[in-house]
């Protein structure tokens, strides 16, 4: 415990997270903070997603800091570019930029009982102790390759999305795009134009839904400027449009039916091919997996070098990918749009918390915790976007914000306890964690595959209601939920 009852704190991961949680401790008083970051750069999902087309599909207004309201955002849908720039600009502003370690990947952890400490190692060696440890790694932070033979057999390039590989020049190329997710659905309208033939692998078509997009004129930028009213209306908007549909989810199932129809309708005018528009049709509640945002990708897949292959690929082979019917579609590249290893929360850093008790083993049926923040036997670590925090509708950086107050809160009640502890209950956390699966069972997310469910088909990455329901909850931190135990 360093002077004042300030606990240190170890943050792992500079990404939203990360730089979120730091700022909130720091404006709260608490000095001595340190962030390891992996990389050499801030930015997590929006340092590596470097793919074409890459943006956020969360209008800028809300997706931001609260306290950080930007009013020259490009586009109400900005760029990776600047959102990269915008949270470096943020952790720069608020003092949090030299508290970050770059190059340092956390490889384990390990709570001392006789302490109270966290002893983290990195993959350089180092070792370094904390009161408190603070995971912001995410959930998106790690590609996933396909399960599909031949991987290694292919004979050109190939490579993720998340991994884009800018040394292929795609021109002229006969290009094979594996995944229709949130990723495929920005990079794929990008290529189109440059390759010479595109063929999409589609599994599942998704839903996909217009995009309200616009480009913000410097008179926009001028009154966001001189009227901050101006841009926190914008946001109340948006803000308002995420509360509403997501009561889609469990409550009102007509809201869903609305926002499909208006999806339907989408399909119907973009495409007029009827084969086409079946293949893209997809057979699965809206809001099973997550709803894209999109005005040019079914423009794309109109176009006459582009063909949507739906039959299942059985291998991957030195010429290109043999489909189940015996073809075997000759590529000179494949693109891997096939999203990250979501359910596996934490990997792959080993932690091991009270009495040596590792967490993944606790987590072996799937990842649980106190909304999402905490889990028992695991004192004085807490969890930035952890299991069930994501989103089906809103902004992650609403959810962040919510719970930066809530582990400031437990880390101020930890430094009202010197020599201490702080462990959440485990009758409370199972629950909590049973309410939570009532709840979930209720949702779309239970009728398709997704990367909100882990192999067992356990929702553990989904929050089943809003991003205010949320925050409401985890507004005030109630010591009674929690043990405080002093160290041996
Ligand atoms: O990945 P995904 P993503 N054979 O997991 C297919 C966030 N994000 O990178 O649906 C054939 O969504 C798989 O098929 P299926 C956002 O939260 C945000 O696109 O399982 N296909 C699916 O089509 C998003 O949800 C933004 O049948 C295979 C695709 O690969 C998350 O990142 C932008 C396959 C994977 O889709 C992940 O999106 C981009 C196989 N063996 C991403 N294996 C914003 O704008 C997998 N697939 C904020």
């Amino acid at each position: 415990m360093t002077a004042g009852n300030r606990p240190s704190v170890l943050i792992i991961g500079a990404g939203f997270g990360g730089i979120g949680m730091a700022i909130e401790l720091r404006r709260n008083g608490f000095d001595d903070i340190a962030i390891l970051e992996r990389a050499a750069d801030l930015g997590g999902v929006w340092r590596e997603n470097t793919y074409p087309g890459a943006a956020c599909d969360v209008p800028s207004p809300l997706y931001s800091f609260s306290f950080e309201p930007k009013p020259d955002w490009p586009q109400r849908y900005s760029g990776r570019e600047s959102i990269h720039a915008y949270l470096r600009g943020v952790a720069e502003r608020n003092g949090v930029f030299d508290t970050i370690r770059f190059g340092a990947e956390v490889t384990d952890a390990e709570f001392d009982d006789a302490t109270g400490h966290w002893t983290v190692r990195t993959a350089d060696g180092t070792a370094r102790t904390a009161d408190v440890l603070i995971s912001a790694v995410g959930q998106l932070s790690r590609p996933a390759l396909p399960n599909i033979a031949g991987l290694d057999t292919f004979a050109g390039a190939a490579f993720h999305s998340a991994e884009w590989d800018h040394s292929v020049d795609l021109h002229g190329k006969r290009v094979a795009c594996i995944g229709t997710g949130a990723s495929a659905i920005q990079y794929i309208p990008e290529i189109q134009p440059k390759v010479e033939q595109l063929t999409l692998f589609q599994r599942t078509p998704a839903w996909v839904i217009p995009k309200f997009d616009t480009d913000y004129s410097p008179i926009q930028h001028r009154l966001f400027a001189r009227l901050p009213g101006a841009l926190l209306v914008e946001r109340f908007g948006w803000w308002s449009i995420a509360e509403f549909v997501s009561l889609g989810l469990v409550e009102f199932p007509a809201i869903a039916r609305l926002v499909a129809t208006l999806a339907e309708r989408h399909l119907r005018k973009q495409v007029a091919d009827p084969e086409l528009r079946a293949k893209l049709t997809p057979d699965y509640p809206i809001g099973c997996k997550r709803g894209l945002f999109s005005n040019d990708y079914y423009p794309a897949l109109t176009q006459p070098n582009v063909r949507v292959e739906t039959t299942a690929i059985t291998e991957v082979v030195p010429q290109g990918v043999r489909t189940a019917d015996g073809t075997v579609h000759e590529v000179d590249v494949i693109i891997y749009g096939t999203g990250f290893k979501g359910t596996e929360f934490l990997w792959p850093m080993h932690i091991y918390g009270r009495g040596g008790r590792k967490l993944s083993d606790v987590w072996a049926d799937g990842a649980h915790a106190y909304y999402g923040v905490t889990v028992p036997e695991f004192p004085n670590l807490f969890l930035v976007y952890g299991p069930n925090t994501n989103l089906g509708v809103g902004s992650i950086i609403y959810m962040i914000e919510s719970q930066a107050r809530y582990i400031r809160q437990a880390v101020e009640l930890l430094g009202r306890h010197p020599g201490h502890s702080l462990e959440v209950r485990a009758d409370q956390e199972a629950r909590f964690n049973e309410a939570l699966q009532q709840r979930l069972a209720r949702t779309p997310w239970n009728f398709c595959a997704s990367w909100y469910r882990n192999a067992a088909g356990r929702i553990t990455n989904n929050w089943p209601g809003s991003q205010t329901s949320y925050r409401r909850r985890l507004r005030k931190l109630d010591p009674a939920d929690y043990t405080l135990t002093p160290a041996a």
